[in-house]
């Protein structure tokens, strides 16, 4: 197949563009290094020293002996460039990984707020009305969210798999409805995705595109084979009070003897993936793809679920290393249920990566082998969610 992948110089997209070449698709990247430059913004760079895009791509040439082209291209921006892309490749396959991905940065000022609704909206909008204007019928697969949902909303009832049935009541009865699951953001970066979804919903019903959304929990780990195959392919590892995400972060902390960041009690529960199931799971949406004319396909991409806190005592358990409870930056629910139903997507044949020490070490390993980059001074979160909520002072 031939496959765009938007966004595929990022932590997610870096690794599935180079599984899909593997499995001998052709591969074209559209990113606009934006991650890169945010990263000069905040003043941290990726734990692991990643390679500019043209030595990644000489580099995976001489290990696999495949191309991967590459296209500089603003998705919220270039629109027009982004069409006349599309009408010369005419992909089977768009994953769409292109977006603002941190909660944290998206709440740290108004400007970080206004460019995220606008890049991610817009980069969504652009990529389905130039899929529209070239009358084109590619398999579309977007990363989601898990945070489409809220946490605690459903209690201990089972998240479905994007669409809740519901009761109608009319004076003629009741009509039994399918509809998508409430929205219920808790960051102006997981609004963007609520919005992306009522996006989808219209071009799938208006314009018959072929759209699955995969609500996809935190991803953790580094590597995956691909990767692994030569130091210049190395994937980005954040580890930032921004981007950084909390099992990386704590794995990354207790390799460098830093206390782990637990916010608040600890007790936020989240559903989690390791990153070599990321990259399997996006290869097979691109392989079932929705029929024609149906309402988009909503997998929840998750593996397990874990309290912030356990993560950390497994950690600590695991490494020797201290528990911090900190005041959490963030506007959410102190400690909440979280049942996730995943059984499309276990349906299509998936054999789960789970948490296990092996994993949790490789981690440990790589952020030991590259400690000297961390600066010590980003670990801690202090993008608030309101005004003069307190963060915490440098633990080291
Ligand atoms: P990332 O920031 O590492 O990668 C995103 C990539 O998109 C970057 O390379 C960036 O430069 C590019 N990009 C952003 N805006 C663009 C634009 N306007 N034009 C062209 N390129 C643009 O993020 P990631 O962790 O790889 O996440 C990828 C996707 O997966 C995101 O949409 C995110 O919401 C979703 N997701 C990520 C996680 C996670 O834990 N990392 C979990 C669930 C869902
Ligand atoms: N947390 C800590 N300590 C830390 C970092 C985080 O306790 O050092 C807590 C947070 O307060 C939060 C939870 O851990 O309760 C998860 O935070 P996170 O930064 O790991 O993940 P989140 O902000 O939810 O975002 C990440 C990705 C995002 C993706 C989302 C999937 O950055 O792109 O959409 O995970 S999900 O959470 O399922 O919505």
């Amino acid at each position: 197949m031939k496959i765009v992948v938007l966004g595929g110089d990022g932590f997610c997209g870096w690794p599935t563009s180079l599984h899909l070449s593997q499995q001998g698709h052709d591969v074209t990247i559209v990113d606009n290094l934006s991650r890169r430059a945010i990263d000069i913004e905040l003043e941290v760079s990726s734990l692991t020293p990643i390679m500019p895009m043209g030595t990644r791509l000489r580099a995976w040439k001489e290990v696999s002996g495949k191309t991967i082209d590459f296209q500089l291209l603003d998705l919220a921006e270039d629109f027009e460039e982004l069409r006349s892309l599309l009408r010369e490749l005419r992909p089977d396959a768009i994953v769409h990984f292109g977006e603002q991905r941190a909660a944290p940065y998206s709440m740290r000022t108004p400007k970080a707020k206004r460019y995220t609704v606008d890049n991610n909206v817009r980069a969504t909008h652009n990529v389905l009305a130039a899929v529209v204007a070239e009358g084109l019928d590619p398999a579309i697969v977007h990363l989601g969210t898990m945070g489409v949902y809220g946490y605690g909303w459903s209690g201990s009832a089972p998240i479905p798999e994007g669409y809740l049935s519901v009761k109608v009541p009319t004076p003629d009865g009741d009509l039994e409805r399918e509809i998508l699951h409430p929205a219920n953001p808790g960051s102006v970066y997981h609004l963007t995705k609520t919005l992306d979804q009522l996006l989808f919903a219209f071009y799938a019903k208006n314009d018959g595109l072929r759209i699955t959304d995969l609500h996809q929990g935190i991803v953790w780990g580094t590597q995956t084979p691909a990767t692994s195959r030569d130091e210049r392919l190395i994937n980005r590892f954040d580890y930032d009070g921004d981007y950084g995400t909390v099992l990386n972060r704590f794995l990354m902390q207790a390799a460098i003897g830093h206390p782990l960041t637990v916010h608040g009690t600890g007790g936020q529960t989240r559903a989690f993936i390791h990153i070599r199931d990321t990259v399997r799971c996006v290869q097979m949406a691109i392989e079932n793809p929705p029929a024609p004319g149906t309402r988009v396909s909503v997998f929840n991409q998750i593996t397990e679920t874990y309290r912030v806190v356990d993560l950390a005592k497994l950690v600590a358990d695991l490494t020797g290393a201290e528990v911090a409870y900190l005041p959490n930056p963030r506007q959410e629910a102190e400690a909440n249920d979280l049942v996730v139903t995943n059984d499309r997507f276990m349906a299509l044949g998936r054999e789960p990566t789970t948490l296990s020490e092996g994993l949790m070490e490789e981690v440990t390993e790589i952020a030991g082998k590259y400690r000297d980059r961390v600066d010590t001074s980003k670990i801690i979160a202090r993008s608030v969610w309101r005004q003069g909520m307190e963060t915490s002072p440098d633990l080291v």
